[in-house]
């Protein structure tokens, strides 16, 4: 047997099989899942005997991991820890720390009659995380590696009629962590299920299954190669194929492609075993540098999926690999990078059923060593060849039969070197029919298709025009220029954003060499912690008290870790919509592009709207309306509208691609239940939001100095102290934010990141001081003043002007205008006025508003933003990010009737704004029960607790959100610089 700390094969383990569908095959098993006696030691030299039984021992849950044995209460076994990059131990491959928690595991089983003499018995492990051991009644019979790979040990000589006990001893560390460093919280022992399994003779040991589409004739055609047995065969009945295997088969079918993942059933008979496969026919091919499915260009529309799940880790259950599938099916997501290993397989059985296309990627990550230039990184020592090479056979063996894969990945940021090439010829001998990728070697030498992580929109569009910057060696440069370009990881969606999505998005289109990429990351990996006091929260790095750790860079999902989606699945599902609805030209008329490969819209009902507000004033179906594969048409609103007298609302005109029912046969994510699928929406605003005209009352000063405009009262000095009745704290000119994850870091193009920008001109601490405050001759009460921060000469000065509405409603308009002055940095984080009003019970103050919606929206993030009529609490208006920070703008906002808890209504109608003398549409609203402050101090949701007051930022305009966390910051296009701005608010007393 080896040791844990030496770079060597698995030992006593048989080649990895196939792994088709759980109950395919009539071969009999039996789950060895459930409990188990365990025991943590705190080294590898456990002293256990293999041969103890574990009696007395506590009792663990197969599959999981040890340190979430408690969870989300105690921590029993240790507790998780996060690191990203470098690893959490000294560099010096082989060896790992004496401190090495190793768990011991106990369980017998009984091995059911005949299995050892028709046949053989088999163990399968589907994962193990990292090093483990297997003995069968006291004696070592195996060792195996690879965390995500399943390992399948032959125990028919050692096991015996009747009761076997069976020991794994599991290392949390090993030479093997040096190869497995993905971005990922360490979480060790048998976490994936474990098997026991009958091999009957002459049963079907393994099968390659090739099954391929020519879409110029329609015909599949199918082999399926069969390990073991002689005389194996393949009947596919709804297609009359009866062949041997090793024989291909052809037949007019129809393809499998994650628009329609069409699969049929192959029926393997070996003499022994009968298996009943699902096979799809599609061909995966590169012409002209384009990638093609089926002949046909396709974009990955994608993201990178971790195994993840809050309580359980990588433990993942099958309902939540559904849960993933059908969420990423309803958000237009069309691909999936599994970063960075190969997935549970049942997964990629979901993928293939519900039509996925997938980028399965080898357990191999050694991002460690770029500390240290790379020196001693495993991925170019041949000492390590064959356990690389080990992997990688492993996971084609186990997954090539899946119609979802579309490439093969060799890992993931593990730099460059021999063990690449000899890696991606291990895999092109197993498959020749899939492009092999693999992102770190930049050079493209031994992969199929270039790719690269979070570059920016600019060098994309370089590679799309193929004038990117060439490699130093001609013929591979050469080479790589004719590959197709994809982004395996870009959008990075930690906190709030991805900004920009969009504006890849239309680059991908514009360019065929380019296929798309893969947003990260599919989900926040928060663990479920619960407090002494009874409260959960979602657990980042730091949080069980790791001395080395990465923070918050585990949270960056576009769903939250409860698999609540993210405003950001919502601009993802927006942007990635095969149908695409976007206003085009002078806004008045809709671009509507079919982007599906393969089919045309018919299954899809073009449903309009015309409403102002919640008033729907009529409605209809374009019936017309049907687009094939790539085409798109111009739609206008019809002619004969009637049309509402133009107010501050805009009219809009929305056009909705709605899918009502399944198309039964390979559809199976649909839900009817789940009523209409809007696949996407466009709009077209047919009457403009106006400005109103200016009210023409006048203000009083009475004798004491204090003012009256309306409902808004005011000291001497021209401080705001009450609004209709309601105490206020405070009315400033606001230039920051709560920083975001992207807005705390430099980005890929920037020096600075945006916060340290904002510090610098003491954004996060300004204060107003009041200039002037007089009335003016035609009634107004216009009050100056003077907003900045410490330290600095820059500020903003604000030009107040008060007046009341002359109908005796007490109604009150207020325009501010506000003015830069000082030298200023490459952005502010938000303009407008923050209002600041007493109020005990903001959380459930409820506010009916127009606008872009229904949720949050920034100017790099807005493709979802719809116009129309939307109704929430203060509570509702809160996204709760894993770690929070500025959330829940909403965008275009000209009317919103707040309703306070005491039944007082607050209504305010904004003018047209105006940012560096552009108008644009309302005012930017934010509504929070507690101040951008706390939001900024806060490491958790349930730290934030209202404040007793109602914190109302109205915004002529906010910076764009931006990928900086992890790539570009804000583009050019997004960025808010300081510059003049103006609002104008009504406010009014009644609901309007
Ligand atoms: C990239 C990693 O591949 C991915 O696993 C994740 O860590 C991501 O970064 C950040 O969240 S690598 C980085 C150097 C671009």
């Amino acid at each position: 047997m080896t040791r844990h700390d030496t770079v060597s094969l698995p030992t006593g383990t048989v080649p990895a099989r196939f792994r088709p569908p759980t109950g395919s095959s009539d071969a009999a098993s039996v789950s060895l899942d459930g409990a188990w006696r365990f025991r943590l030691f705190p080294t590898p030299e456990t002293g256990a005997d293999p041969a103890d039984r574990g009696d007395g021992w506590d009792t663990i849950e197969v599959p999981g991991h040890w340190q979430l044995a408690g969870a989300p209460d105690a921590w029993p076994y240790g507790t998780p820890a996060y690191s990203n990059v470098l690893y959490p131990f000294p560099v010096e491959p082989p060896f790992v720390p004496d401190a090495n928690p190793t768990g011991e595991y106990r369980r017998t089983f009984e091995l059911p009659e005949g299995w050892t003499t028709g046949g053989r018995a088999y163990l399968r492990f589907e994962g193990v995380d990292s090093w483990f051991e297997v003995s069968l009644n006291g004696t070592p019979i195996a060792t195996s590696h690879g965390s995500r790979l399943p390992t399948e040990i032959d125990i028919t000589d050692v096991a015996v009629p009747g009761e076997n006990l069976l020991a794994v001893r599991v290392t949390q560390w090993s030479a093997l962590s040096y190869v497995e460093d993905q971005d990922q919280w360490w979480l060790s022992g048998i976490f994936r299920s474990v098997t026991l399994e009958h091999r009957p003779e002459a049963g079907v040991a393994h099968a390659r299954v090739l099954a391929g589409f020519d879409p110029l004739t329609g015909t599949g055609s199918l082999t399926v190669d069969v390990e073991g047995p002689t005389g194996a065969r393949v009947t596919v009945p709804e297609l009359g194929i009866d062949v041997a295997a090793g024989e291909t088969a052809t037949a007019n079918v129809e393809p499998w492609s994650a628009e329609r993942p069409r699969l049929y059933d192959v029926i393997v008979t070996a003499p022994g075993e009968t298996i009943t496969l699902r096979a799809g026919f599609r061909t995966v091919s590169i012409e002209d540098g384009v990638f093609l499915v089926n002949g046909a260009p396709v974009k990955l529309r994608g993201v990178n999926r971790h195994e993840f799940d809050p309580l359980r880790g990588r433990a993942v259950t099958t309902e939540r690999m559904l849960e993933d599938v059908l969420l990423m099916k309803r958000h237009n997501v069309n691909a999936v990078r599994t970063s960075h290993y190969p997935p549970h397989p049942h997964f990629l059985d979901l993928c293939d059923e519900h039509g996925l296309y997938v980028v399965d990627e080898n357990d191999l990550e050694t991002h460690g060593f770029i500390d240290g230039g790379w020196t001693g990184n495993p991925v170019d020592d041949p000492a390590w060849e064959e356990v690389l090479v080990d992997r990688v056979t492993r996971t084609v063996r186990r997954d090539a039969h899946h119609p979802s894969i579309i490439l093969w990945s060799l890992g993931n940021e593990a730099g460059s070197g021999r063990n690449v090439s000899a890696m991606a010829a291990a895999v092109r001998a197993l498959d020749p029919t899939r492009p092999v990728h693999y992102e770190g070697d930049w050079s493209s030498d031994d992969v199929d298709v270039y790719s690269r992580m979070y570059a920016t929109s600019e060098e994309t569009e370089l590679i799309g025009q193929g004038i990117e910057a060439p490699l130093a060696r001609a013929e591979a440069d050469a080479r790589r220029r004719q590959m197709p370009f994809v982004q395996c990881e870009y959008a990075h969606a930690m906190g709030n954003g991805p900004g920009g999505l969009g504006d890849y998005d239309a680059i991908f289109d514009r360019y065929p060499r380019l296929m798309g990429g893969f947003i990260w990351e599919w989900i926040d990996h928060g663990l479920t912690r619960r407090d002494a006091d009874g409260t959960e929260f979602a657990a980042y790095g730091g949080d069980f008290g790791e001395a080395f750790h990465d923070g918050t860079f585990i949270a960056d999902g576009l769903v939250l870790p409860d698999r609540t989606p993210a405003p950001s699945l919502i601009e993802v599902a927006a942007v990635f919509a095969p149908v695409r609805i976007d206003e085009v030209g002078g806004g008045d008329a809709l671009l509507v592009r079919n982007r599906y490969a393969f089919r045309d819209t018919s299954h899809l009902t073009f449903e309009w709207t015309l409403h102002h507000g919640d008033d729907v004033l009529s409605s209809g179906t374009l019936d017309d309306l049907r687009l094939a594969p790539g085409e798109e048409t111009l739609v206008r609103p019809p002619t004969d509208l009637p049309l509402p007298t133009a107010d501050h609302t805009p009219t809009w005109w929305t056009l909705r691609a709605v899918q009502h029912t399944a198309d039964a046969l390979d559809e199976p994510w649909f839900d009817d239940a789940a009523g209409p699928f809007v696949v996407s929406t466009g709009q077209v605003a047919v009457t403009l939001a106006v400005t109103q005209p200016v009210a023409t009352g006048r203000a009083h000063q009475a004798v004491d100095g204090t003012v009256t405009v309306g409902h808004a009262r005011f000291d001497a000095r021209g401080t705001l102290i009450e609004l209709h009745g309601r105490p206020v704290a405070e009315l400033r000119v606001d230039a920051w934010r709560a920083p975001t994850d992207n807005d705390r870091r430099e980005g890929s193009w920037t020096d600075l990141s945006d916060e340290s920008v904002w510090k610098e001109s003491g954004l996060h601490l300004l204060a107003e001081r009041k200039i002037s405050a007089e009335i003016t001759d035609d009634g107004a009460f216009v009050v100056t003043a003077r907003t900045a921060g410490p330290r600095t000469r820059n500020g903003f000065r604000a030009v107040y002007t008060w007046r009341p509405v002359a109908d005796g409603s007490d109604d009150v308009d207020l325009h501010v205008s506000i003015l830069p002055e000082g030298r200023w940095g490459q952005s502010i984080a938000r303009l407008g006025v923050l209002l600041v009003l007493d109020e005990p019970a903001a959380d459930d103050v409820e506010v009916r508003w127009h606008g872009l919606g229904p949720e949050e929206s920034y100017s790099d993030s807005r493709v979802a933003a719809v116009g129309g009529s939307y109704v929430h609490t203060v509570r509702e208006l809160q996204t709760r990010y894993t770690h929070p920070q500025e959330n829940g703008a909403r965008r275009g906002v000209t009317h919103a009737a707040l309703r306070f808890p005491d039944g007082s209504d607050l209504v305010l109608d904004a003018n047209p704004s105006r940012v560096g003398g552009r108008s644009v549409t309302g005012v930017e609203l934010s509504l929070r029960p507690w101040s951008d402050a706390a939001l900024d101090a806060a490491a958790h949701p349930h730290d934030l607790v209202p404040d007793g007051r109602l914190w109302m930022h109205l915004d002529a305009a906010q910076h764009g959100l931006g990928s900086a966390a992890c790539g570009p910051g804000v583009l050019p296009n997004a960025r808010l610089r300081a510059t003049t701005a103006e609002v104008s608010v009504r406010f009014a007393s009644r609901q309007g």
